[in-house]
């Protein structure tokens, strides 16, 4: 049987949240097991540029995004796991794709709307232009499926049409990415506004737990979340958003399916949720954090482990742009 080809990515854009841990991270690992996936896996630094950047603070958080996509248990033999700027022709295929994707369909993007009004000082061509680099990424290595929270899901629509749009014209190139996102998980909330998706980047520090949070701040965020008006504990993520969110966290840090929780919690109150819920991100957080400082304190492991995913993904990449490039009549 061929193998399918998984591919994902997270940006070095900050520190790793919850969101980020049990959206996807958590699940690459997962995935990475199942029998006859293939998965590659980028740090998508050219994708972080679209805000700007400091320079020290990118390579840092490049590296420390390294270690924690190892310390999260990505295994980086059997799988690819490389800096997405070691591997040129991702820009070069974001280029040759600009050219077949309309600007009315990136004016459509959630979130280009979204980051356009954050950073309203700094709506770069780059900022537009990143579903087109996500497509890059993914048409690149023929992959079957990206795993992918709900906020990703329009960018891999968009892949998908430029994938058709290409192959209509030049027959056969690109393999026609599925989305793949999980049940329960795909959008964890910020802890003061269960409506929003947990951010990096949200100026409230309560919102947002860092996977590298002490146990100590881990349990004030928690503490201090927005529940919701009433006193029951179920899961209806739309009447109850804030309680939903830790049910959510719970069932997944604890790996308990969600009719038992609802049913531990019966005639209990929001504080008792949301000490067992802070009690089980601690635990489930503490191996991975302890794992982290070893690989974070090695930076030449880092790059060792950088060089060889950049060559391995490289030798793909080339293959495809080289397919490309005859395909549209470029002089080879
Ligand atoms: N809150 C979330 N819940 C579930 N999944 C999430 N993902 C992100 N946030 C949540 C998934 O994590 C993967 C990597 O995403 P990213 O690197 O694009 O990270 P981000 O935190 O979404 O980065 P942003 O959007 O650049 O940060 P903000 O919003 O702070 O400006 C993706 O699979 C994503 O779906």
């Amino acid at each position: 049987m061929k193998q399918k080809v998984i591919y994902s990515g997270i940006q070095p854009s900050g520190i790793m949240t919850l969101g980020n841990y049990i959206g996807a991270v958590n699940e690459w690992r997962e995935i990475q097991n199942e029998e006859n996936n293939f998965c590659i896996f980028e740090v998508a630094d050219l994708h972080t540029i679209t805000v700007r950047q400091d320079p020290a603070a990118l390579r840092k958080n490049s590296l420390d995004m390294l270690a924690l996509l190892l310390a999260a248990g990505i295994d980086f033999k059997n799988s690819i796991l490389y800096l997405q700027s070691h591997v040129h022709e991702h820009s070069e295929l974001s280029w040759l794709l600009n050219c077949y994707t309309y600007v009315g369909e990136m004016n459509r993007m959630t979130q280009f709307k979204e980051k356009s009004e954050k950073h309203a000082d700094n709506i770069n061509m780059g900022l537009m232009d990143y579903p087109v680099l996500m497509a890059a990424d993914i048409l690149l290595f023929k992959t079957d499926v990206v795993p992918v929270g709900i906020d990703q899901r329009q960018h891999l629509e968009i892949a998908r049409d430029i994938a058709l749009r290409f192959n209509n014209i030049y027959g056969d190139t690109f393999t026609v990415p599925e989305a793949r996102v999980r049940k329960m998980g795909a959008k964890i909330a910020s802890l003061q506004n269960p409506l929003a998706k947990m951010s990096k980047s949200d100026p409230n520090p309560n919102a947002v737990i860092g996977v590298l949070n002490s146990e100590k701040e881990i349990i004030s965020k928690i503490k201090k979340a927005v529940t919701d008006s009433g006193s029951e504990i179920i899961y209806d993520p739309e009447n109850k958003p804030g309680v939903s969110n830790l049910l959510t966290i719970l069932s997944i840090a604890r790996k308990q399916d969600m009719d038992s929780l609802v049913k531990e919690f019966e005639g209990k109150m929001y504080g008792h949720l949301k000490i067992a819920t802070a009690e089980a991100v601690v635990e489930m957080l503490r191996p991975f954090r302890e794992r982290y400082e070893e690989f974070r304190s090695d930076e030449w492991y880092l790059m060792q482990v950088a060089k060889y995913g950049a060559e391995r993904a490289s030798v793909i990449a080339e293959k495809t742009l080289k397919e490309v490039k005859e395909k549209i009549g470029f002089v080879l």
